[in-house]
């Protein structure tokens, strides 16, 4: 490993680097060896007031970003995937130094977002409303006026992020705002703020005016909280625990009434039938439980096999498992530390209560090391659907297999969470494909293969999993209002 410059770690208000209101400051943690990165100022609800305040202005309607064309702020979006590209290499190291995914992945994370910018850049000038004609000319709608829709940015939004992807995850809700023409304040998860500041800093070099984006470090129940309940915000988008989440919706509502949109937790199936080639099916879903090392919100961590492969698929899930490269992140490994100890002890608890509970550990199941929150990949056979490693989000590399008989009940089963952000099938019948595919209750459904997820494709929860979609069209909607004009018409023709 280099040295990795730390260029940035003050709070970014009107494009500008500030310390916070309170001088304080917090650290944040490598993973990878539990010591100090850097010294990272800790935002609070003063600085959030400033961060508003200077959201507000940028959005006022003779500011210099609500004047500019809708295509300028495409050019400013393309600017800003080109700066990202450029310093690619850069984002990705400092994202391994502060949350310790293997550096292929973390760089290989930072080009594809610029791809998902590049997607809303090209949506900014073409935000469409409609027009609806009065009925005695067009026989469409009632009385005698031209109505149109005209579709608006919701205006300032709070934007409060998790650290399992910092970079992505930043680009997924400042993309579509942006675009629309929202005005932003943004609270990066406090054991990830690096790539935040430095995204910040080339949204200032790609030339966004002063206040449209503002990058504001600090705890949840303090920044955070302060966001939420900001009276001058007008919306918020969350991703991070169902449990805050809800929080979050109080909050919302405390003192005014925030759109929110929320990407929360999920326990999703991936459902493997007789007819699967094992080899093919193991594959995938060892991919789709232990990407990431877990730390994953559509990580299929119930992978539910029927009983006629049942045997062989468990036998091969564990030889993947066991062959799994796990170590320091700055090597060419498949996996690296948990994000920090407070996660690490969560996921080694649930992997002794499956234990407890009587699964059947066939791979890993303990720490790996000494030093750093490494956790080896662990597969648990013969779950059953109510132990705790069945019904709960773990968030670590630990598998869930499951047997089934049925198809009505693997749906019964697969269904039976609060949680419904994603599913998967294999099979090789079209026809078990399609009646999963309606059956099945999540908001992303995968078909032989798991968790694709591209910039032109919505992704989010239903039940307890979230409100809203990010991405795709659905993602940029979420950031716009819908204004209906109304225009009387002439009663003659002249
Ligand atoms: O999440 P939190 P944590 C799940 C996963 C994990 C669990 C806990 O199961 O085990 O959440 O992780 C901010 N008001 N996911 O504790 O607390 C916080 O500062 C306003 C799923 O890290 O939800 C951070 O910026 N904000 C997930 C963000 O919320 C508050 C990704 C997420 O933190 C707040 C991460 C408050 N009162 C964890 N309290 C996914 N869906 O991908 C905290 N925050």
């Amino acid at each position: 490993m280099g040295k990795v410059d730390i260029k940035y770690t003050k709070l970014f208000i009107n494009n500008e680097w500030v310390d916070a209101v309170s001088k304080k400051t917090f650290l944040t943690i490598n993973p990878q060896d539990e010591t100090v990165i850097a010294k990272v100022a800790e935002g609070d609800k003063a600085d959030i007031n400033k961060a508003v305040e200077a959201a507000v202005k940028a959005f006022h309607r003779y500011s210099e970003w609500r004047s500019l064309d809708a295509s300028q702020r495409g050019r400013l979006l393309l600017k800003l995937a080109d700066l990202m590209e450029r310093d690619a290499k850069y984002l990705g190291e400092l994202e391994t130094l502060d949350n310790g995914k293997p550096v292929a992945q973390a760089t290989g994370e930072a080009t594809w977002s610029a791809q998902i910018i590049r997607y809303y850049a090209g949506k900014a000038d073409k935000i469409l409303g409609n027009t609806i004609p009065a009925a005695k000319y067009q026989m469409v709608s009632d009385g005698e006026v031209l109505t149109m829709t005209l579709k608006e940015p919701v205006g300032v939004c709070g934007q409060i992020l998790p650290w399992n992807y910092p970079i992505p995850m930043f680009v997924w809700k400042i993309a579509p705002a942006l675009a629309a023409g929202c005005t932003l304040v943004i609270k990066p998860a406090e054991q990830t703020p690096l790539t935040a500041l430095a995204m910040a800093a080339l949204i200032k070099e790609a030339g966004f005016p002063a206040g449209v984006v503002n990058v504001v470090p600090g705890y949840g129940p303090t920044a955070g909280a302060a966001l939420t309940s900001h009276p001058k915000v007008d919306k918020i988008a969350f991703t991070g625990s169902t449990e805050v989440g809800r929080i979050i919706m109080k909050g919302a509502s405390d003192v005014n009434l925030k759109r929110v949109t929320l990407e929360l937790g999920g326990k999703s199936p991936l459902v493997v039938f007789n007819d699967a080639d094992v080899e093919q099916a193991a594959d995938i879903a060892h991919r789709a439980c232990f990407a990431n090392a877990g730390q994953c919100c559509a990580a299929g961590t119930r992978t539910f096999v029927q009983s006629g492969i049942y045997d062989r698929f468990v036998a091969k899930a564990a030889e993947i498992a066991k062959k799994r490269t796990v170590g320091n992140p700055w090597e060419n490994v498949q996996q690296g530390p948990q994000i920090d100890a407070e996660m690490f002890n969560k996921v080694m608890g649930y992997i002794n209560a499956g234990k407890k509970e009587g699964a059947k550990c066939i791979a890993g199941g303990d720490r790996l090391g000494t030093k750093g929150f490494f956790i080896q990949p662990t597969v648990f056979a013969d779950v059953k659907d109510n132990m705790k490693i069945a019904r709960e989000e773990i968030f670590g590399p630990v598998q869930s297999i499951l047997k089934f008989e049925t198809f009505d009940e693997v749906i019964d089963r697969a269904n039976d969470s609060n949680y419904g952000l994603a599913a998967g099938v294999i099979t090789k019948d079209i026809a078990t494909a399609l009646a999963f595919m309606k059956h099945i209750r999540a908001g992303s459904v995968w078909v032989n293969t798991y968790e694709i997820v591209t910039p032109q494709t919505p992704f989010g929860g239903f039940r307890e999993s979230g409100i809203g979609r990010e991405m795709g069209e659905d993602g940029i909607l979420q950031y716009l209002e819908n204004k209906t004009v109304s225009l009387s018409l002439p009663k003659k023709p002249r």
